[in-house]
């Protein structure tokens, strides 16, 4: 059976030149953000990506084709859409499969970034294990993933709806590289800092491109985790957070939200409860996270270019 996967001529033609090409996940625009500013934020993160002479590609199931690189027709089409569905690891063949149309979430970004061959995907903060997972079991798929797909992805850490040092904890059983970028602690989303030490720090995108190529040259499976703090002017402090996150999952839970509205719920309540702060803070992290992806492709790009280059002299 042929996969119905769909380039666009831009993500085509940079993939064919080894160009550097930063993958996106549509699920942000669907479900993370409310209107317009959902769409404005996905043309913005694009043309930081294009700023940074990289080529974004975002990702969603259109009509049962895995598109990789939207028009701006299909991007306005499918922020504007109500009710479209959220295609993680688990739905994604069921939705290609029957012709239906969805947002991908890190999982399923992650899966068609490598299908296509890109090695680097943005985006604002990647799902883990939910407060009370001890009795719910919801941790997302996106973890997993992490352990199995070859793609870097740069996050402002998990959402700090998250139980994280759970997260953080899973992750390293998962052999998952958690790498915080520039500073000593894992970034907490809205937050810059947080208690939490990470496990690893890079300065530099050049070793975070050395590191996600020597992963695949050692035969370990999986990605990396880029925890890219927010910039500190755009922050909103954890102790002003902690009680508006702390009212929003006593309503999730008291509500019985479950499953896959867990975070969509939460990201909306925050939103209300901080009169929009929440979302202006999104916004500037997932533009941040944007350019430190296309500098993070560039350097692959440049160790894939030197390294064919070595393989040619040597034949
Ligand atoms: N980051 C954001 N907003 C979001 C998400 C991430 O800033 O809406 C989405 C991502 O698509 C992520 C998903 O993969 O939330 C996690 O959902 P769940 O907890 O149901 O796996
Ligand atoms: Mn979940």
């Amino acid at each position: 059976m042929t996969l119905p996967l769909s380039l666009s001529p831009e993500v085509a033609s940079a993939m064919e030149a080894g160009r550097p090409v930063v993958a996106l996940e549509s699920t942000i625009i669907t479900h993370g953000m409310p209107r317009p500013r959902n769409v404005e934020t996905a043309r913005l993160v694009e043309a930081e990506i294009r700023a940074a002479d990289a080529v974004p590609a975002t990702i969603a199931v259109l009509d049962g084709m895995l598109h990789v690189g939207l028009t701006d027709a299909q991007l306005d089409a499918l922020a504007d859409s109500q009710n479209v569905a959220k295609l993680s690891r688990a739905d994604l063949a069921v939705a290609i499969a029957t012709g239906a149309t969805g947002a991908t979430t890190v999982a399923a970004t992650m899966i068609a970034a490598r299908l296509a061959g890109i090695e680097v995907f943005a985006t604002g903060g990647i799902g883990g294990v939910h407060r009370g997972a001890e009795s719910t079991f919801d941790i997302s798929a996106d973890l997993r993933e992490l352990s199995e797909t070859p793609v870097t992805v740069v996050a402002a850490g998990a959402k700090a709806i998250l139980d994280l040092p759970k997260t953080w904890e899973v992750l390293e059983t998962l052999g998952v590289p958690v790498i915080a970028y520039g500073q000593d602690t894992i970034p907490a989303f809205w937050s810059a800092t947080s208690p939490y030490p990470a496990p690893l720090r890079l300065d530099r995108a050049r070793d975070i491109a050395a590191s996600h190529v020597m992963r695949g040259t050692l035969g370990v499976p999986g990605g990396q985790l880029v925890a890219n703090p927010i910039p500190s002017q755009d922050e909103i402090a954890a102790e002003e957070l902690a009680p508006v996150i702390e009212a929003a999952v006593g309503e999730a839970r008291d509500q019985g939200i479950s499953a896959k509205s867990v975070t969509p719920f939460l990201l909306t309540r925050i939103f209300e409860m901080t009169e929009g702060r929440s979302l202006e803070a999104n916004v500037a992290l997932v533009l941040n996270n944007a350019r430190l992806a296309a500098g993070i492709a560039h350097e692959i790009s440049v160790i894939r270019r030197e390294s064919k280059a070595t393989d040619d002299l040597s034949l």
